[in-house]
């Protein structure tokens, strides 16, 4: 079990911090936690996919979740670290945990965009894009949350590289973004649903993003999301919307859940977490338990409606 007295849960924890942790988790759990680097951030560090699952000879369904496409949105990764940690702790007590590591695979990457991350905590708390850089502009990173093959920057993205909403060059020009899209490709026959953690607004999002029009299993993701929902305020009556991306929030291209759900990965949400607007990005450390518990109870919601269709 993950060990509370080397890694705290209930703070915002550096990229070495979690990297630290990442190896110590994996190694001491190695029969529910295999890790696998997918590649590397543009400034060479190593992105670690943990799989969550009992082992199996033959390859299981499984979850795609990933924290902390912007860096600045440090609830999130939060969220990843506790989500492996109850994971691990509830697997063999709780049934709902224990049938679905049963039954299927969770992979996890707990900091999307590490180098924005790491930038975050040395050197401007709000910064959102990557890090990379290009010949044509002084200005730095693009918006991984722009970058995906979906309607690219057609709608509430920029194309100017100083824009906090930079689509890129091209879709998949930040590595980080390909490293993922790879991933995704490869294991696409066994990923059921796609989870992607953000902040803050208090949405359960679904596509689509980048249109108006409604996405085919519309009423599906639609219940499936309110149920979530209802499940989350249940514990401490936070309040989320449910709905698609464009009517929910805004119009925006280039997002990975609309990406994920048209290459083919029928369940696939964005969470806005906490809260609405009060402290923002700046959430205070108090809130991660709260915020992790009840968010705990939604992702659970999801997958066992995955698990059970
Ligand atoms: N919100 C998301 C953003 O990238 C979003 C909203 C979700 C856009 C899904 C596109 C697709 O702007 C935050 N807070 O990042
Ligand atoms: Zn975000």
């Amino acid at each position: 079990t993950p060990d509370p007295r080397v890694h705290s849960y209930t703070k915002y924890n550096s990229w070495d911090k979690i990297q630290a942790w990442i190896s110590s988790i994996s190694s001491s759990n190695p029969d529910l936690i295999s890790r696998q680097v997918i590649g590397n951030t543009y400034e060479g560090r190593p992105m670690n996919v943990l799989k969550i699952g009992k082992k199996s000879s033959s390859t299981k369904p499984s979850i795609f979740m990933d924290c902390g496409i912007h860096a600045r949105e440090w609830i999130s990764t939060a969220f990843c670290q506790w989500f492996v940690k109850e994971a691990l702790s509830t697997y063999g007590s709780d049934s709902e945990m224990t049938g679905l590591l049963n039954q299927m695979d969770v992979y996890v990457l707990p900091v999307f965009n590490i180098d924005g991350y790491d930038f975050t905590h040395n050197s401007n708390r709000m910064w959102r894009k990557t890090r990379s850089r290009m010949y044509s502009s002084s200005c730095i990173g693009a918006d991984p949350n722009r970058n995906w093959n979906a309607g690219w920057c057609t709608t509430g993205a920029s194309s100017n590289p100083c824009s906090d909403t930079f689509c890129g060059s091209s879709p998949e020009s930040e590595i980080e973004v390909k490293n993922v899209a790879d991933f995704i490709r490869r294991n696409k026959s066994s990923i059921k649903a796609y989870l992607t953690i953000h902040s803050y607004s208090q949405l359960l999002l679904f596509p689509y993003s980048y249109t108006f029009e409604l996405a085919e299993h519309h009423s599906e993701l639609m219940t499936v999301a309110e149920g979530a929902s209802k499940a989350l305020r249940s514990l401490h009556g936070t309040q989320y919307t449910s709905g698609p991306g464009a009517a929910t929030i805004y119009p925006a291209a280039g997002g990975s859940d609309d990406w994920a759900y048209d290459l083919g990965v029928k369940y696939s949400y964005t969470f806005e977490l906490r809260d609405t607007g009060r402290y923002g990005f700046l959430l205070p450390e108090s809130q991660i338990k709260p915020t992790c518990e009840e968010t705990m109870l939604a992702v659970k919601y999801i997958t066992s409606h995955v698990q059970k269709n």
